[in-house]
């Protein structure tokens, strides 16, 4: 080693001083010698570290899934465990029947309530006017409700026998309330049930409300814990006589629920209130015998079509046993998506390899549960703009599901126009394939307008209660995804 160049600053403050003795030349040398270890140390442990992290995250692959509540974040992850772990999935099924059962219960429950509320009061209450949208940033595009016209025709005519009915079918009540015990359910202080969207009280007196769970593995483990023997074997019997009553209260009660199912004025009063059965979630009184029955068991249709509302953020370990992503694991979010859970989400944007998007475009002419002066499809619109605009996400491949499509073309095909809430959409057809390709249009203009940098307009026309359909659409996806991982991993 040379002597320290005159004009190097650097050189001259790092450089031993010229008078060292022996010993201080000997004490510097060791010292340095210590420092070049721990040096060499700490880079070793960083390549390990960085070794590590690139093969947990070439193993796990992490999908967050978005959108508004109702949306389909729940049941699209159904999807994704019906399509990419069969086996696991085959396990888990069973544990179903008891929220299918509960949603069935509430919805008679609900029609029950209704019939009580009617059979009270014989003049019916007027729902509230159709909810309408602002498309673009433009105010002109909202189009004023127009208060909608009643179709009450004379009162509706009940009789004893609706009296009858009503009593017989009463231990579904106490039913309800075991189901939601044995589920660990909670009911949410903010949404009404679905069936109870307008100002109907229950028989006890309060508005009957959506049912949710706040963790996903609890209520499995309950139910799978309850045929096992061992130190709290009571409570299990206990859970596996409640589940066997259960299955026998329903199957005592099933021809008197098809009959109020069926019975017309039932109908009729349904109508009145403008209640389109088929969009209402988890709503299965259309296949009250097979669900009533005591060998029931649940179809992936059924399951896709359950209701059980998400909160919180719940994290799934998905090992994928089949497609090109075979053997690696996904950790896949899914989150509540009413505006109180909303705030949940951000912590989770970081290092994530997608998002899955889900906006319901049925909703054009809806209005937010948990705030009725929002328009269903203005408030899908606001969250992308928020997800497209986040600088955490700019490098996070974005992929949105337009969803409900199925309800879409039942929609407009019973006569609902868009362009009577949608200003914007002018005089284009009426049909499914337009109002989508209309939709979609305005949603990517949202991510060229609001992303930090140019990104990929990633979109599918879904409707994920179709198990098939949707399974062609995830082969899609998940091969988007996995390059998308293999990329960060090559980054790190
Ligand atoms: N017909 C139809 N129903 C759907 C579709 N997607 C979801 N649903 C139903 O809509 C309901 C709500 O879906 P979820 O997946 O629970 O909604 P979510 O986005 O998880 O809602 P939160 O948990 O409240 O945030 C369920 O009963 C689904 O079966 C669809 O494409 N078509
Ligand atoms: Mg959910």
């Amino acid at each position: 080693m040379g002597a320290p160049p005159d004009d190097d600053p650097l050189a001259l403050a790092i450089a031993p001083p010229p008078n060292e003795t022996v010993e201080q030349r000997e004490a510097r040398l060791s010292s340095e010698a210590e420092a070049r270890r721990i040096s060499e140390k700490i880079d070793e442990q960083l390549r390990t570290e960085k070794a590590a992290q690139r093969k947990r995250r070439s193993q796990t692959v992490k999908v967050l899934l978005l959108g508004q509540s109702e949306s389909g974040k729940s049941t699209t992850l159904k999807n994704f465990q019906i399509t990419y772990s069969p086996h696991a999935w085959a396990e888990e099924r069973n544990s179903w029947r008891t929220v299918i059962q509960l949603n069935l219960v509430r919805n008679i429950n609900s029609v029950l309530d209704m019939l009580a509320e009617e059979m009270a009061n014989s003049s019916p209450k007027p729902t509230s006017p159709a909810a309408v949208v602002n498309v673009s940033d433009d105010e002109d595009d909202i189009v004023e409700p127009s208060a909608t016209a009643s179709s009450s025709t004379g009162p509706l005519r009940f009789t004893d026998h609706h009296a009858l009915l009503k009593l017989r079918l009463t231990p579904l009540r106490g039913l309800q309330r075991d189901l939601e015990e044995t589920l660990g359910v909670s009911l949410t202080e903010d949404v009404e049930h679905p069936l109870q969207r307008s100002s109907v009280r229950s028989a006890a007196g309060r508005t009957s409300q959506e049912a949710f769970i706040r963790s996903h593995t609890s209520w499995k483990s309950r139910l799978r814990s309850m045929g096992e023997g061992g130190a709290d074997g009571v409570v299990k019997k206990n859970r596996e006589a409640k589940a066997r009553e259960a299955m026998e209260i329903l199957a005592g009660c099933k021809d008197d629920i098809r009959e109020v199912w069926e019975d017309e004025m039932v109908q009729e009063m349904l109508r009145r209130r403008q209640f389109v059965i088929e969009s209402i979630p988890g709503f299965f009184l259309n296949d009250v015998e097979r669900i009533a029955a005591r060998d029931y068991e649940p179809s992936d249709n059924d399951i896709v079509r359950a209701r059980l509302r998400t909160m919180g953020v719940q994290e799934y370990n998905i090992k994928f046993e089949i497609g090109p992503a075979a053997g690696t694991e996904w950790l896949m979010y899914d989150v509540g998506g009413s505006r109180t859970q909303r705030a949940a989400w951000f912590p989770y944007f970081d290092d994530c390899d997608a998002i899955i998007f889900l906006a319901p475009i049925s909703c054009f002419d809806e209005r937010l549960a948990e705030d009725r002066k929002v328009n269903r499809l203005e408030d899908s619109y606001m969250l992308w703009r928020l997800v497209c605009a986040s600088k955490l996400l700019q490098n996070t491949q974005m992929i949105l599901f337009l969803n409900k499509y199925d309800l879409l073309d039942q929609k407009l095909k019973r006569g609902v126009r868009v362009k009577d809430h949608v200003r914007s959409y002018g005089d284009r057809p009426n049909d499914a394939e337009t109002a989508g390709k209309y939709f979609s249009q305005h949603f990517r203009e949202i991510m060229k307008r609001h992303s930090p940098q140019p990104r990929q307009f990633r979109v599918h026309q879904t409707s994920v209660v179709d198990t098939k359909a949707t399974a062609v659409t995830l082969g899609i996806v998940e091969e988007g995804i996995l390059q998308a991982h293999l990329r960060s991993v090559e980054l790190i």
